[in-house]
């Protein structure tokens, strides 16, 4: 494949693979904005980033409807009604790192910063689908049914050279209120070629996987898509299952995301000085749940104290008053005065009461995905 032409790149991302391009800020850049500005946004490929540059005959082709394929091209997509909705984007490998450390997984290593939060401009893909006789949706999701398909432009040796592609339920696709966008803004700009110039599919609450980026088609599918990060990527198995005894169809694909949290004011390791110690972080969970609180511990888990949390509702690239933060990560902040030494931990609780499992070990899969365990580090007081 063709590495002649990527983007250039934020000289301090930490690169985990270079071709195909994947890398995530440093911990402590992450967390100095609530907006994740677009050059430190971690950055997941499986192939060569597409070169798009005749935006005028760029067009997504759409089929799957009754009657013939239809095209809808840029011109068609700005028309529809913008949204700007704040979402955080997660990959499921996010702290793939340290899951590996238990047993060797499968996979891209990933320290904590393999998500970002970004104001995606563009529109709803419920609105694209009623141009075409869709109609709109806003009942339960049912299991089963119809499956909207999302093709890439781009090409991975997961899929022998074919395009990336993923896909999601009918019933969510075609729901105003599940937010799921067409993008082709991020932050206020352009799309960067990075993150699906000219246009990418944004799913908030799902992980990263789904949000498929250089859009070239939308299919309307009797059951869920085939691809390979559908069917043999992305799902979550139990520790007992090895590379000898796996069967992916016993597995669903991966969607929501669970509840998450991380400090990032901290290395793995540190030596501080003596006196206060600030802990900050970001917590985030899917399915729009929003989070409920975070606790914060300076005894490697004996006893808790509450982080204050700290979500901007007034962010300038959002013209409307309706939208909403229920996609988008908390920053949390503590203080503590640390003893000789410390394990430091932080955990969140969203707002359904769901908790992160207290150790790594009990959710170990073979792929190394949905790290969300109890984070934990170490702090020492030297001069
Ligand atoms: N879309 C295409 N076409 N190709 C890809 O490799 N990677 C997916 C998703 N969409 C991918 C893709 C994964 S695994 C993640 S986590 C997100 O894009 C990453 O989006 P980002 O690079 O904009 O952060
Ligand atoms: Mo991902």
């Amino acid at each position: 494949s063709d590495y002649s032409q990527e983007p250039p790149r934020h000289p301090c991302l930490q690169v985990n693979a270079k071709e195909p391009f994947n890398a995530e800020p440093p911990r402590s850049a992450l967390i100095s904005s609530y907006v994740t500005p677009v050059d430190l946004f971690y950055k997941r490929n499986h192939g060569p980033i597409p070169v798009v540059d005749d935006i005028e005959r760029y067009c997504v082709s759409i089929t799957g409807l009754t009657g013939n394929p239809k095209n809808i091209f840029m011109k068609d997509i700005w028309k529809l009604p913008k949204y700007n909705i704040t979402a955080t984007l997660q990959c499921a490998g996010n702290r793939r790192t340290a899951m590996s450390k238990i047993k060797t997984v499968k996979g891209v290593g990933w320290d904590v910063a393999t998500l970002g939060n970004a104001v995606w401009g563009g529109a709803k893909l419920a609105d694209v689908l009623e141009l075409f006789g869709i109609p709109k949706f806003t009942g339960t999701t049912p299991s089963g049914g119809k499956h909207v398909e999302f093709v890439s432009i781009d090409k991975c040796k997961e899929e022998n050279g074919g395009p990336y592609k993923a896909s999601i339920p009918l019933s969510q696709a075609t729901n105003p209120e599940a937010d799921v966008l067409l993008a082709y803004e991020m932050n206020g700009a352009t799309l960067k070629r990075d993150h699906g110039y000219p246009l990418r599919v944004v799913v908030p609450g799902v992980i990263g996987a789904r949000s498929v980026k250089w859009l070239d088609s939308i299919n309307i599918i009797p059951e869920e898509c085939q691809g390979f990060f559908m069917q043999k990527d992305y799902k979550m198995f139990p520790p007992s299952v090895n590379w000898d005894n796996i069967d992916w169809s016993t597995r669903r694909p991966q969607m929501d995301f669970p509840v998450q949290c991380a400090i990032c004011s901290l290395e793995d390791v540190n030596v501080v000085k003596h006196g206060k110690i600030t802990i900050k972080g970001y917590a985030v969970t899917g399915g729009g749940r929003g989070i409920e609180r975070v606790d914060v511990s300076i005894d490697g888990g004996k006893t808790w104290l509450e982080a204050s949390r700290y979500q901007k509702t007034d962010i300038p690239y959002i013209a409307d008053e309706t939208s909403s933060d229920k996609w988008a990560w908390v920053l949390f902040e503590a203080t503590a005065d640390i003893p000789q030494s410390a394990e430091i931990v932080a955990k969140a609780v969203d707002t359904a009461g769901n908790v992160q499992p207290e150790n790594v070990e009990v959710i170990w899969n073979l792929r190394g995905i949905l790290n969300t365990s109890w984070h934990r580090v170490h702090v020492r007081v030297g001069h």
